[in-house]
């Protein structure tokens, strides 16, 4: 995939409409801080155009970023910070699945979760719910930076442990820092475009 446009198309707020976008979406979700906006920056080569911040709760809407006139990267508000409940729910809880229910759109959902630690409830619930919607969640453990090359591997299987991932399920490691991961996460949005593109999808 090769960024050439990108637009802040749509922003949604907890009562706004969500938008009926003519290109399949790419969303991405996951706990206050765990990194979404600075992954979506690392895949459109724009410092700072999703806006992120040391302190949760940065993003508290639905983004939608026109890339290309081709797809559509989806920046959602991260949970674990408005919520107190360890169950997602809350507003932000409704509008998120008010998003996944409703859109025919959304082609992928990444979950970010951060590589140093162990999924949290709140993970683990987002998992399931994800694939008890139809969805098979891509899994980007983030923050790769911080940790030894050598912990990679062990880091990898925890969270596949802990989410009761299946072998099938793919787990990319990200570092917005280096932007190690990028080409894989490329790779498989160009599988989905490209599918669709020979009317195998
Ligand atoms: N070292 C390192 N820091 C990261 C990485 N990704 C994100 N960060 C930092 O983590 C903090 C939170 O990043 P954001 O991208 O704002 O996180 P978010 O998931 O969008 O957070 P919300 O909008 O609050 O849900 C920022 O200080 C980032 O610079 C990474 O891969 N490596
Ligand atoms: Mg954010």
């Amino acid at each position: 995939m090769v960024i050439k446009n990108v637009n802040l198309e749509t922003v949604c707020g907890i009562t706004s409409k969500i938008p009926e976008n003519p290109y399949a979406e790419f969303a991405f979700a996951g706990k206050s801080n765990v990194g979404k906006s600075s992954l979506i920056n690392g895949l459109m080569n724009r410092k700072s155009l999703a806006r992120t911040s040391a302190q949760p709760g940065k993003t508290q809407t639905i983004n939608f970023y026109n890339i290309n006139e081709q797809c559509y990267f989806v920046d959602l508000p991260g949970y674990g910070y408005t919520t107190a409940n360890v169950k997602v729910k809350e507003q932000w809880g409704k509008m998120v699945e008010r998003y996944l229910r409703r859109t025919q759109m959304l082609k992928l959902i990444f979950l970010l979760v951060d590589i140093r630690h162990e999924p949290s409830a709140n993970d683990k619930t987002m998992y399931e719910w994800m694939t008890h919607y139809g969805f098979r969640p891509i899994i980007i453990a983030t923050k790769l930076d911080k940790i030894k090359r050598s912990q990679i591997e062990k880091q990898v299987k925890m969270i596949r442990t802990g989410l009761q991932a299946g072998k099938d399920t793919v787990i990319i490691p990200w570092s917005s820092m280096t932007k190690q991961g990028r080409e894989e996460i490329y790779t498989l949005m160009d599988q989905y475009l490209g599918e669709k593109e020979q009317g195998t999808v």
